[in-house]
């Protein structure tokens, strides 16, 4: 080695150590997450049919391979919904008065489940805001009983940002996931699964996430009749199962012209067959939560690679209407960056119906929207939880989806 070349290998590792001594306080901070031991898999390919086919066009998509895919989910996944449970609720308004502080008219209305002699009852909190109507919808699936959902408390702005939507001119609705079917593996019997339950229990019959989603449509069929809704711009946003669940509603009702999903892990926005230590996975969540599935679901665990399906499919079930997931930093459990796959690999599906998806297949750094056409995704730092900072993501999305739909009038 010539003095030369000796010198500028120094200078090079001089440069070296000064950046091992950490980066600028203005780079931005990337998620980092390296599972050991996590076995290589095969993603189901959304653009081919059962029987190996290609699905070349728009129309092959929309016309079969949806379907295809909606009942591969029903099937292997969420359940099926009984013939008697698809008719529209009855409902009354049983309270409405004005909020002055959140310049807004707060409602609760009642719907009723009835299936011969038995009835099962939820309630619906709806706040809309004062002015000229008719306005965007965003209702949430309240999944956390402690969250006040009546005009009597205080709103929680963390996780249900009723001040923030209402700011923005839209209308928000939210109902209690447990109030539709008990958040228990005991609760059949006192929640709406029960309510239709007709003969044996079959393989396929809905669990829980899919009764709640059954209950986010019987609400827009509701909402969205309302002088005050615009019914042509209404999103779904859930956290955690909730998340899960919105995104499962979303799948199945095309009147969500957006889905906001928060930390919804596993059965939610990530990819299955990503099996690594420290994230749930289907044997796992099955254990703890056997009733939020089907019982076909449960022959997968430790066995995802012999899904038909896995979740970027479901975000595609969404397209060409939008979708934005949410992760946390410290969630590992529901594995960020298999949350952000399964945007991710919705893409062909997407692209196929002339929108562009995400813009990168990197992760947006800590803390920053990656906006697309059709897909969003974050990543905040902190633990598992929706907070106000999600909420402004969701709805800075919202926005444009809300903004796309004026103009396509
Ligand atoms: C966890 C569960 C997750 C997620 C979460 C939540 O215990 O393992 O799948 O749904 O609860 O809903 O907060």
């Amino acid at each position: 080695m010539t003095p030369r070349i000796l010198a500028l290998g120094i200078v090079a590792a001089a440069g070296a150590t000064a950046q091992e001594a950490g980066p600028p306080a203005s780079a931005p901070r990337r998620f980092r997450l390296d599972p050991t031991n996590m076995p290589a898999y095969t993603l189901p390919d959304p653009l081919k049919f059962a029987d190996g086919a290609p699905v070349a066009t728009a129309e092959d998509w929309i016309a079969r391979r949806r379907g295809e895919v909606l009942e591969l989910f029903r099937e292997h996944v969420y359940g099926r919904i009984p013939a008697a449970a698809q008719r529209p609720l009855e409902w009354k308004l049983v309270a409405e008065r004005p909020v002055p502080a959140l310049r807004a008219t707060w409602r609760r209305i009642e719907l009723t489940a009835r299936h011969g002699e038995r009835a099962l009852m939820f309630p619906v909190s709806l706040f809309t805001p004062e002015g000229e109507g008719p306005v965007p919808l965003v209702v949430l699936i309240c999944n956390r009983p402690t969250v006040p959902l009546d005009a009597d408390r205080p709103v929680d702005e963390e996780f249900w940002a009723v001040a923030e939507i209402l700011r923005r001119g839209y209308a928000t609705a939210a109902y209690y996931a447990g109030d539709v079917d008990p958040d228990r593996a005991d609760g059949f019997a006192q929640g709406v699964r029960g309510l239709f339950a007709d003969g044996e229990p079959k393989p396929d019959d809905w669990g829980t996430l899919a009764a709640w989603a059954w209950a986010a449509s019987r609400v827009v069929d509701v909402l969205a009749g309302l002088p005050a809704i615009d019914g042509r711009r209404m999103a779904i946003v859930g956290h955690s199962r909730g998340g899960k669940t919105a995104l499962w509603a979303a799948a199945q009702d095309e009147r969500f012209a957006l889905a906001c999903v928060n930390e919804s892990g596993c059965g939610g926005a990530n990819i299955l067959r990503r099996r690594f230590e420290g994230r749930e996975t289907v044997e796992i969540i099955n254990r703890g939560f056997p009733h939020w599935f089907n019982a076909n679901f449960k022959k997968y665990a430790n066995r995802e690679d012999d899904l038909p399906v896995d979740h970027h499919m479901l975000v595609a079930l969404v397209a060409p209407r939008w979708v934005h997931v949410g992760s946390a930093e410290d969630d590992i459990w529901a594995d960020p960056r298999g949350e952000f796959l399964g945007v991710w690999h919705a893409g062909p599906v997407y692209r196929l119906l002339g929108r562009a998806g995400l813009p990168s297949s990197e992760m947006p750094p800590i803390g920053e929207v990656m906006r697309g056409d059709g897909l969003a995704y974050h990543i905040r730092a902190g633990p598992h939880n929706l907070t106000l900072e999600d909420w402004r993501a969701y709805l800075d999305t919202a926005a444009i989806v809300f903004q796309e739909e004026s103009r396509a009038r």
